[in-house]
Formats: C-alpha cells, structure tokens, sequence
C-alpha cells in the first residue's frame, strides 16, 4: 500500500489539494524543467491524486518542489484533472495559507517559482476576530499574489456561436485566456449548464478558427463576464478540463487587469473587485514596471481536510480513472 499525505484547502470555494512531499525526485533543474519530467514520467500521479474515483473534475493540484531560483524559498507545479496549468492564483493563495497552516511560513513575502515565471506572495497578518476580543485567528489565511506579467494578445475577435457573432479578447495572466462580455447569458448558479455548454463551444471555435496565445499555445481557459452590484464584475471562469472556476480565478483577473489597463479603463494601483459566480471576491491592481503590466491578486483560503491518499496495487482504479 502507497501512503501519500495531502492538505486541503479552498480559495473562493476553489479547492487546491497540496502534495508537499512527492514520492519520486524529479531531479534539480528548473520548475519548468521538473514540469517537463512530471509529464514524461509521472502523469499517472497526476491522476491518482485527482481524478476519480479518490478526486473529482473540481479539484486542482498543487505539488510543492525545490526551487532552482535562489531568491525563491519554494517552487509549485499545478495541475488538474486533464493537464498541468501555467499558473494558478487561486492555488497560491491556498498553498500560501496551507504553508502558513502547516508553520513553515510566516507573515511576509515569500517568493514561488513557477513553471511560468516567479511569483511573489505576501501572506498578511492575521486580522484579529471577535470584535476587538483581541482574539487571533488560527492561522494567517489572506494572501496577495504579485504575479507574472499579464498582457492582451488579440483584440476584440470575433467568432461564431449558435450561428451569432461574439467578440473577445485573447490575454495572458499566466494561463491563456478567452474574454467574453457580449454572451447575453445571466451569469449565476442556476444557469451553469447553460455557461459551461456555451463556454466549451467558444473553446471548440477558437481551436476551429485557430485562434491561439503568442506562439500557437492554446486558448484553454473562457471567462464570461457580466455586471453586479456587489463587485466591479463578475465572472464565469471554465477550466480546460470542463470545471467551472469557483474562485473568481486569480490568472483569469490578471489577464483582465491587463485588458483593463490597456483600455485605459483601470489606473495603476486601482484596486478592481471580481467577483465569481458562486459570489466569491478577489482585489486584484496592476503595476507598469518597465513596460510589463504586473498584477497583484489578493483573497483568502482556509484549509479543510488533511489525510493520507492510499493506493492499494490490487485496486484496478487505484490510479484514477
Ligand atoms: O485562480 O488562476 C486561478 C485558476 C486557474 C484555474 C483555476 N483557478
């Protein structure tokens, strides 16, 4: 029997399952490079800890490795039910707060390298609770995510859905994005469904008209977005692997932000609200530091289970289905 222990945590209704200790070495390169070495000799892994019958489509991972970077403290690979992801906001909110639970953080920036690029976290001091009892919450759970710059690739594209026009744009927030407003669907719980089919054929149209990120890489991610009174917007996010996005989706902001900014709609250091479809809320802003547009995500994550996953060589879905 394999015994692997896991933590759990949720950003926005998101969760993050967090692998500390990996059970094979993936050697001392890069987290680019130890990235390329999980998808050549490891993705059963992937689908152990994730899928079903044990996970489930929501779940998203998160593997914690060394650095190569040495201003970096830790590096972290994400992944889902289909694939491994650039970036992910909402799970580095939930690794930072999980990192905070386990103590080996503190309060204070800790910096992440990621298959994309290093990003910068500031876990914040715990407010205190119970209205001035002076009581402390457990463990520092608020997180801003200083993130890999974000930009628009393609403007205002238009595609066809049902036989009607759209328009979005294509940008970077460390996944690749498609940004939608002109769907005429009411963007909250009760019309998931109709989200989900409506964003998978935007994705099936990209692929059909070849509408990529920079270099060919694929559009996999479709964030539909609408107008609330309780947040600047709010959106539906869908993963590459069919699951909606409970959090309002850190990377999915970035590449907002930076549409935003290159419309001139958001300042610098503007503090801009996106809230999800299950009413979750990120302040994200943006910087212009030489020319880059680079966000900052904030939100909070709370663990919610910790335990051992178990693998018995007998079991023919051991491994995920
Ligand atoms: O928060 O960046 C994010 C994210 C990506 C996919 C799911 N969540």
């Amino acid at each position: 029997m394999k015994r692997i222990p896991f933590l759990d945590s949720h950003t926005g209704g998101e969760p993050t399952r967090l692998i500390v200790a990996l059970p094979f070495d993936l050697g001392t390169g890069s987290v680019a490079q130890k990235l390329s070495t999980l998808k050549a000799d490891h993705d059963d892994f992937r689908k152990t800890v994730l899928n079903e019958p044990r996970g489930s489509d929501v779940l998203v991972g998160a593997y914690l490795v060394e650095p190569a970077d040495p201003t970096c403290q830790f590096g972290v690979i994400f992944f889902n039910n289909v694939g491994y992801l650039g970036m992910c906001g909402h799970g580095t909110i939930g690794l930072i707060a999980s990192l905070a639970y386990l103590g080996k953080v503190q309060p204070g920036i800790i910096r992440v390298e990621t298959p994309v690029g290093v990003v910068e976290a500031t876990l914040h001091f715990p407010l205190l609770s119970g209205e001035g009892l002076g009581v402390r919450s457990e463990y520092p759970n608020r997180v801003s995510v200083r993130n890999v710059p974000a930009y628009r690739h393609l403007t205002h594209i238009s595609i066809e859905v049902d036989g009607k026009p759209i328009h979005g744009d294509v940008a970077w927030g460390g996944n690749w994005f498609f940004l939608v407003h002109d769907h005429g669907l009411e963007v909250n719980m009760q019309n998931l469904e109709a989200l989900t089919d409506f964003s998978w054929r935007v994705r099936e149209q990209l692929t059909a008209n070849r509408i990529t990120g920079a270099n060919g890489a694929e559009v996999d991610h479709i964030e539909l977005f609408a107008s609330t009174p309780e947040a600047d917007s709010k959106s539906f996010v869908l993963c590459p692997g069919k699951a909606y996005d409970r959090s309002p989706c850190g990377t999915g902001t970035s590449a907002k932000l930076a549409c935003l900014y290159a419309d001139g709609k958001l300042k610098e250091n503007q503090i801009w609200k996106q809230q999800s479809v299950v009413g979750s809320v990120f302040e994200g802003s943006v910087q212009s530091v030489g020319g880059e547009i680079i966000p900052t995500i904030t939100g909070e994550a709370y663990v919610m289970a910790e335990g051992v996953i178990l693998v018995d060589e007998r079991d023919p879905f051991g491994n995920g289905i």
